[in-house]
């Protein structure tokens, strides 16, 4: 995760810009910051502005702000491991499929010479109800401020939602609230993972946890109505590591 570069000597905070310029190099190694001759010339990346690393995103879009040691500043950037654009302005993106994400920005100084440790942070965009398998009885409903814009609404006792996962290390269920709102009981294979009471004031995404987990787990995901009271389901973010 991010946690490499916060005890790093150097911070490209405004100020740590000009303490990594005027760092003599005689200084650099006792800093750690050299490796072989030459090493210590390598751009410093900080992340400056965007969610906490491991957050769920409540759309489909975020923008991280980063700043380089070097002048004039240049990134690049990954998202997945696969090449994305970067500016100086930061890394702006958008349309994100649901799934776990880590982006991974390396400030680059006009010689090419890359930061060899990226700044990282991972996110994840959660999935939207419509990729949940229904059985029982569902309802679509549009609804601006829901998850993608929509839910699935449910009455039918042991109604269920099937989605299948794998790799997973947690689960929050994107759900609506309301005062007369029932219960829904999350089940991964056999296991019971938690039931989610959905009662509460009239909001909709409202993002419940549901399990976190030491070890990545597999298997089939059952959201299912607990009651004959409504539910509301938006999305669900399957966090994968
Ligand atoms: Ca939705």
């Amino acid at each position: 995760m991010s946690g490499w570069h916060k005890g790093r000597s150097i911070r490209t905070t405004s100020l740590g810009v000009a303490l990594a310029v005027a760092v003599p190099l005689s200084l650099a190694g006792p800093l750690g910051l050299t490796g072989p001759a030459g090493a210590a010339a390598a751009p410093e990346t900080t992340i400056t502005s965007g969610p906490p690393d491991g957050v769920v995103l409540r759309g489909r879009a975020v923008v991280y702000g980063l700043e380089s040691s070097a002048t004039p500043p240049s990134f690049t950037c990954s998202l997945n491991d696969r090449p994305i654009t970067c500016t100086t302005s930061g890394a702006d993106l958008s349309n994100l499929e649901g799934g776990t994400y880590t982006l991974r920005a390396a400030a680059t100084d006009a010689t090419g010479l890359a930061d060899p440790t990226p700044a990282e942070r991972t996110f994840t965009v959660p999935f939207d109800d419509d990729v949940l398998t229904q059985k029982g009885e569902w309802s679509d409903h549009k609804k601006p401020a829901a998850f993608d814009g929509d839910y699935v609404r449910s009455t039918d006792k042991g109604a269920k939602l099937v989605y299948r996962v794998s790799d997973v290390v947690g689960i929050r269920l994107a759900v609506s609230t309301g005062p007369e709102f029932g219960r829904v009981q999350v089940r991964l294979g056999s296991k019971v993972l938690k039931t989610v009471n959905t009662r509460g004031g009239v909001r909709s995404l409202r993002l419940k946890p549901v399990a976190t987990f030491d070890t990545p787990r597999a298997g089939k995901l059952r959201i299912v109505v607990a009651g004959h009271r409504e539910v509301r389901i938006e999305g669900l973010a399957v966090i994968t590591g």
